[in-house]
């Protein structure tokens, strides 16, 4: 049985080198001896085993994989061979009768479901949720009781590329927590942002066709910077708050352990005392909010398209669990559904911290990954329907659409009504439906009267009321008495959130959202829609507005949308200016044959110390200054690391290439210089304003990187020093001093 990844960090245990493949490791011959399969990774972990009707079966997880020693059919018959399909003669004709090559093509054949139509490129992970009791005054949803502990599976996603594309496009992000509480399942359905694109779930079809690739060449492929998306968002300008998001560093995150999630709607919570409350949900990352850089971003998309779902499977392996705080912001539940100005039910508005802060209510740990891929992270199905007793929907007219589409959804991805019977489905509460039969049905329902009420069955199932924990479907007065296709007035304020959020940033993250949009209109063929987009821009802040026609060579429009508001500012918004914990953190260390041994094990070990993934990149494979190299300087990328220390010479060590000065084109230098790889990954952290520090030898590469020993960010000195200051520097994410805009990181205003 795979060891349980709690007691992993209970003692402390870390994995220096995550990304084994597989549970062993392999032997260079082909292995014949027949044995029982492997058990997973350490740090793999199925659905807690359940019956399709959520009782709790006491099995290990590993009998519900594959078993025994031999290859069988998929009826258990072994088999003898599975290369050479059965012929007549070893030259004739394949055989119609051969059932095994029949059934293994079929199966083959019908491996792929359909992927999601959005939200398709996801990674998961398994964890536990615990409630610290802040909210059971407002709630009798069991498992926000103090000290309930809840499994739960956590899935991010992309929205707008299909399965196969990068992750670090610039895009929103989901976040949908599924807890499988005792009182049945609840999802928590969310994304990265707390604002959304559309007010009414009726214009999500248009709006997802008009950020997904051009129907006529499926050009181009998980982006949003074409002419498709910015018409859209121009012409629906509800939609520009959102795209304002998405234009900032939130757009691409640097991890999903450090992101943010939202519920982005307002839910209702009811006690037992039938007192109600509005609530918007909150996910805080404990390692905080940081982002890519646009470059990093789009060399990570070359160099290692599963950034973000490598990044989250080695940390999780490595022992770094991720946590988040969730927490909730409270209003009244009063008649208008309005708080200090802001509509509760338009999911295109947040609330600031300022106003309403966010009241934390238990904390979630990730602390295993998937066994399979397939089995969970794809077959998982979310549904903002799954709701407990003491949390309930709003009027919101978005929510409302979910409610329907995403049951629609399930039907066909995963073919048919009984997809929560799926393993990673199942509920942890007992299930007493009347659904019966369909494809891929798992319950063997017993009983003869599966309506109510019966007397056949003795009345089974019976209905539940307060006293049992039944469902509260909240009794609300609704305002309206005739039907319209209308929408609040205040609905119509498409564009002071937008100024709001932009005002909230510091200096150098406003550049990267001028930048942002600069490239994406830059992308876009038609001058009309820049042209529109340009007039967006100048409603929501007239200096931004600038800086994005400049870049685009076009002028601002005279008359802007509406006239940009005066609004407040929310600090909470910035990610600049505080520090964070550092765990799962990576650091890269430049070796080779001329790097001091006992220094590199000394900063090898104090990273490690410090929860911080030490990787030593060499010029070759195999061990180089006593360490196993991780990544050699051909296979390594500067995305990868969150800093370097150079612990080399610039001097030519003895596995140098010796022809690489010449390919370099250095061939008329007298002095020797590094490995231009080594250059290339000192010059990308130092652009990407990423702590570099020098040991020794190292200290020669930085001039010849072009890089100055007294710049911000720049550490030398002796081995533990520079370990220590590239810790704190770790811990704000970035050099920020390093950018050119940012010479204050203050709020200017
Ligand atoms: Fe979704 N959304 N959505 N969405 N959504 C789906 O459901 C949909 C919306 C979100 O990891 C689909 O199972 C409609 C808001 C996440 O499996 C689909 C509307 C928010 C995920 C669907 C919305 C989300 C989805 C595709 C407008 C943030 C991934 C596959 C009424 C609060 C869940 C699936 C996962 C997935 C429809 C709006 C978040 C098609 C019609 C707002 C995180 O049913």
């Amino acid at each position: 049985m795979a060891q349980n990844p709690k007691d992993r960090s209970q003692q402390g245990t870390r994995v220096d080198a995550p990304g084994r493949p597989g549970s062993a490791e392999p032997s260079i011959d082909e292995p014949t001896t027949p044995r029982e399969p492997l058990p997973p990774k350490p740090d793999q972990r199925g659905p807690a085993p359940t019956s399709p009707t959520g009782r709790s079966l006491d099995i290990d997880p590993s009998d519900e994989a594959q078993q025994g020693p031999y290859l069988t059919t998929a009826g258990g018959a072994r088999l003898r061979e599975t290369d050479i399909s059965l012929k007549a003669g070893p030259r004739g004709p394949v055989l119609l009768r051969d059932h095994h090559l029949r059934e293994k093509v079929m199966h083959f054949d019908h491996e792929r479901i359909p992927e999601r139509v959005v939200h398709a490129r996801g990674a998961a992970a398994h964890g536990r949720f615990v409630a610290n009791g802040a909210a059971e005054k407002l709630t009798c949803a069991a498992f926000l009781r103090s000290g309930v502990e809840t499994p739960v599976f956590l899935r991010f996603s992309n929205v707008v590329g299909s399965r196969g594309s990068m992750d670090t496009a610039r895009d929103t992000r989901g976040f949908a927590t599924k807890f499988y509480t005792e009182e049945g399942v609840f999802d928590l359905v969310g994304n990265n942002m707390p604002v959304f694109f559309i007010q009414d779930g009726i214009k999500f079809p248009d709006i997802v066709h008009a950020v997904k690739p051009n129907p006529s060449n499926e050009i181009p492929q998980a982006q949003s910077a074409h002419d498709g998306f910015w018409d859209f968002v121009s012409l629906h300008t509800e939609a520009q708050a959102h795209a304002m998001w998405q234009m900032s560093d939130r757009g691409i995150p640097r991890s999903y352990r450090m992101m943010e999630g939202f519920g982005v709607h307002t839910f209702r919570l009811v006690n037992d005392q039938g007192d109600t409350s509005l609530v918007k949900w909150h996910w805080k990352p404990a390692l905080g909010v940081h982002s890519l850089t646009w470059e990093e971003a789009q060399l990570a998309a070359g160099n290692d398209p599963d950034f973000h779902r490598r990044d989250l499977a080695n940390a999780i392996e490595a022992g770094a669990f991720p946590t988040w705080d969730l927490g909730i912001q409270v209003f009244p539940d009063t008649e208008d559904q309005m708080f200090e100005g802001i509509d509760l039910l338009d999911p295109t508005k947040f609330v600031p911290e300022e106003l309403a802060p966010v009241q934390l209510v238990g904390t979630m740990t990730l602390d295993a990954n998937p066994v399979n891929y397939f089995a969970e992270t794809e077959q998982v199905a979310f549904h903002p329907g799954h709701l407990v007793r003491g949390i309930d929907v709003t009027n919101d007219a978005l929510l409302q659409a979910r409610l329907f589409s995403y049951l629609d959804t399930q039907l066909t991805r995963l073919a048919g009504p009984n997809f929560e019977q799926i393993p990673i489905n199942r509920p942890h509460a007992p299930v007493n439906d009347m659904l019966r039969d369909g494809f891929h049905q798992a319950g063997d329902h017993g009983g003869a009267a599966p309506y109510h009420p019966n007397s056949l069955d003795g009345g089974c199932p019976f209905l539940a009321d307060d006293s049992s924990a039944a469902f509260i479907d909240v009794p609300e007065s609704v305002a309206a008495s005739h039907t319209v296709r209308e929408q609040a007035a205040s609905f119509e304020d498409h564009f002071s959130q937008a100024t709001l959020f932009y005002r909230s940033l510091t200096p150098v993250e406003r550049e990267h959202v001028a930048q942002a949009y600069s490239f994406e209109l830059g992308k876009c063929y038609e001058d009309a829609v820049q042209q529109r987009q340009l007039a967006c821009l100048a409603s929501i802040d007239a200096g931004l507005a600038e800086q994005v026609a400049a870049a685009l060579g076009l002028s601002v429009p005279d008359a802007p949308v509406a006239p940009a508001a005066k609004t407040q500012t929310s600090a909470a918004l910035s990610q600049v200016g505080r520090s964070w914990p550092v765990d799962g953190r990576q650091v890269g260390l430049i070796v080779d044959s001329s790097s001091d041994e006992d220094q590199v094990v000394q900063v090898r070990s104090r990273l490690l110390e410090a929860g911080v993934l030490a990787i030593p990149v060499a010029p070759h494979g195999g061990t180089v200054a006593g360490t196993a190299a991780q990544r050699t300087y051909l296979t390594a990328a500067s995305v990868e690391f969150d800093a370097l220390i150079l612990l080399t010479s610039a001097a030519p060590a003895a596995d140098a290439d010796p022809n690489l000065d010449a390919k370099a084109g250095y061939a008329d230098s007298a002095q020797h210089v590094a490995d231009p790889r080594v250059l290339k990954l000192v010059g990308e952290c130092w652009r990407h304003a990423k702590p570099i520090g020098a040991v020794a030898g190292g200290l020669d590469v930085l001039p010849a990187a072009g890089v100055a020993a007294g710049a911000p960010g720049i550490q030398v000195g002796d081995a533990s020093a520079v370990v220590e200051a590239i810790l704190h520097d770790l811990g704000q994410h970035r050099v920020w001093q390093r950018f050119s805009s940012q010479s204050a990181v203050g709020r200017t205003r």
